[in-house]
């Protein structure tokens, strides 16, 4: 007799949801609350919108026995982070009209608007919607937005490779015309008959994230996915692609069977069969996936669960005929290319820096007026990187003087001035409207930054490519174990640190130190930075020197990332 397990909560919502429409008008049109129904929360995330409430102001008026002051975060799908000036224009008008008039790009190469209230959900999809910009499955237990490296420089066949990653996103989306009905007033469908092909009824256990990347550069951080293609470009030509699968970067404090896993490469795979290969990658997830305990639902756990080796006969057998074996690549970094850069058909392209993907006006910055001026007279295209910055992409020799003075006018930095740990930095949002953040993050790290800044230099050490990246809890949106320094969030001012990834995130870092202050980490890293002045090889990045000097233990590769390994005792997993 087969044993009865009680599958998650989640899995019924979905499965009561009529592919994703579940009570979503009536909740909007609930006029009592500023609040969605309980029984929809869920299924909204899949319309790419969380709900959320200043926790700013979370005692206060719970104090005042007021509701707390929800509002709505939406993320756009935008593969590979690519738009158009007009795109923009209209972006930085829902920011204005709806928004908290601040834009934030994000870690995997979108946008999202904080602060939208209940009344203005539907106008600010259907404006998206005006210039061809959607957020169906930008989060949920989907496919999500599709990374691409957004270099525009080298050759025709970056612009190939970027098509692909739209080709994926479009395949991989779901069928649902719930979307359309919710927010666009679109004209209903018969759910009875209507199909989701490739998802089926309950959609994936977890969300999924797919990336494209194209050597040198590992921009969009491949091994920290769940599926990942490596462009292989031989004579100009784009052979096809490298397959990867199984990353993830959430755990949880103090939870040993949550853990982060860099993704295997599984072999590669022609152009022409890049969709079927996704497609069937996904469905083993979807079909092997745990659906009793979503904590351990993303397709990392599956993997590790049942071996690689199962995995690549399950996708082979699907697919009817075997992957070939991977072919020679290799990656020399994780960060942005700052500055300006001339293209192979002589156009120009200038890498800003973005400090933390926000998007503002104040502290003395006109970044969304700037970015707002530019967009106007543009007539390349915008490219939002993985690291938070953007690429004002396709620039005309004649046009480049006017972006020039645009930029100087309005005090946008290319990143060639800003100090090499700055521009070398990431945050998540965290504080005020991540309801899951245990400490600051994006408003915090600016100023660590200034005093780790100061550090360097007294070391001598102010042009080292140091990465550091802040979380303001595990879930590793920021992706700071794949920096050579990180921080996660532990509780109020308080941090655990990383050290030791690999300069092209092929590493995790480990951990160093446990619930560490601002005075303790300056004290650490003083002695650190003075240690690596004094001990390093020539051209020996930090990752690796805090490895050879013995102060971490090297993460070895592809194991699992035990969450409790310390200093320099490895947990093999
Ligand atoms: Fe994330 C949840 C923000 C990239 C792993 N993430 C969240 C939520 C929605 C909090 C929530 O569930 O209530 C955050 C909203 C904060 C806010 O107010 O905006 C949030 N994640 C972000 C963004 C905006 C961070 C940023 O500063 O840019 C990134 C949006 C990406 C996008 O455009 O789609 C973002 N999140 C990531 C990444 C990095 C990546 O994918 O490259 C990760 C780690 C990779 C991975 O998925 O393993 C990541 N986010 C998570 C997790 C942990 C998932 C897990 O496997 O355990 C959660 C929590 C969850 O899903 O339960 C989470
Ligand atoms: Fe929020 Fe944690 Fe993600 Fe930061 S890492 S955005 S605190 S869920």
């Amino acid at each position: 007799m087969s044993e009865k397990v009680e599958l998650a909560p989640t899995e019924g919502l979905k499965e009561r949801s009529r592919h994703l429409r579940g009570t979503l008008v009536e909740s909007l049109g609930d006029a009592i609350t500023g609040a969605i129904r309980e029984e929809d929360l869920h299924i909204l995330k899949h319309h790419g919108t969380y709900q959320q409430d200043d926790r700013d102001m979370r005692n206060e008026r719970r104090k005042q026995f007021l509701e707390p002051a929800y509002s709505f975060m939406i993320r756009a799908r935008m593969p590979g982070g690519v738009c158009t000036p007009q795109q923009w224009l209209a972006m930085d008008d829902i920011a204005q009209e709806f928004g908290n008039n601040t834009l934030r790009l994000t870690t995997r190469q979108t946008f999202q608007f904080h602060g939208v209230i209940k009344d203005h959900l539907r106008p600010t999809f259907q404006h998206m919607h005006s210039v061809l910009v959607d957020a169906i499955a930008a989060c949920g237990d989907v496919n999500r937005n599709v990374m691409c490296n957004p270099n525009p420089v080298e050759s025709q066949v970056h612009e190939e490779v970027y098509q692909w990653a739209v080709k994926i996103s479009e395949h991989l989306l779901p069928n649902t015309n719930a979307y359309a009905e919710v927010w666009l007033d679109g004209e209903k469908v018969d759910v009875e008959t209507e199909k989701e092909p490739i998802y089926g009824d309950t959609y994936l256990p977890r969300k999924y994230k797919t990336v494209v990347a194209v050597p040198p550069y590992n921009d969009v951080d491949i091994y920290a996915h769940d599926m990942g293609f490596i462009a292989i470009i031989e004579d100009g030509e784009l052979k096809g692609f490298n397959v990867t699968v199984g990353g993830g970067l959430g755990m949880s404090h103090g939870d040993p069977e949550t853990f982060a896993r860099l993704a295997d490469l599984i072999g590669f795979c022609t152009p022409d069969q890049v969709l079927e290969v996704s497609e069937k990658i996904l469905t083993i997830q979807r079909d092997y996936g745990d659906r009793v305990n979503r904590r351990l639902a993303r397709f990392k756990y599956t993997i590790a669960k049942h071996g690689i080796e199962w995995f690549k006969k399950e996708l082979n057998d699907r697919l009817g005929y075997d992957l070939q074996a991977a072919r020679p690549f290799e990656f020399i970094s994780n960060s942005d290319r700052y500055g300006w850069v001339e293209g192979y058909d002589g156009r120009w392209h200038v890498n800003l820096f973005i400090e933390n993907g926000r998007i503002k006006d104040g502290d003395g910055l006109q970044l969304m007026t700037g970015l707002r001026e530019v967009a106007k007279v543009h007539k390349g295209d915008l490219r939002i990187t993985p690291n938070q910055n953007i690429i004002i992409a396709n620039i005309a020799p004649q046009d480049r003087p006017q972006i020039e003075a645009l930029m100087e006018q309005y005090g946008l930095l290319d990143g060639t001035t800003t100090s090499a740990v700055r521009r070398n930095s990431m945050a998540c949002v965290a504080f005020p409207t991540c309801s899951l953040a245990m400490a600051e993050s994006e408003r915090y790290l600016p100023s660590l930054v200034s005093k780790v800044e100061q550090q360097l230099v007294e070391h001598g050490l102010q042009d080292e490519e140091i990465t550091v990246r802040m979380q303001g809890c595990p879930n590793g949106c920021g992706r700071a174990v794949l920096a050579q320094i990180g921080f996660i969030g532990k509780g109020p001012g308080k941090y655990n640190m990383y050290l030791g990834a690999g300069r092209w995130g092929q590493r995790f870092s480990a951990l160093y130190l446990e619930n560490i202050d601002e005075a303790e980490i300056l004290a650490e890293l003083d002695g650190l930075f003075g240690r690596f002045a004094a001990e390093r090889q020539p051209a020996e990045p930090f990752g690796d020197f805090v490895i050879r000097a013995g102060i971490v233990a090297e993460n070895s590769e592809p194991a699992a990332f035990h969450n409790e390994m310390k200093r320099v005792d490895v947990v093999e997993v």
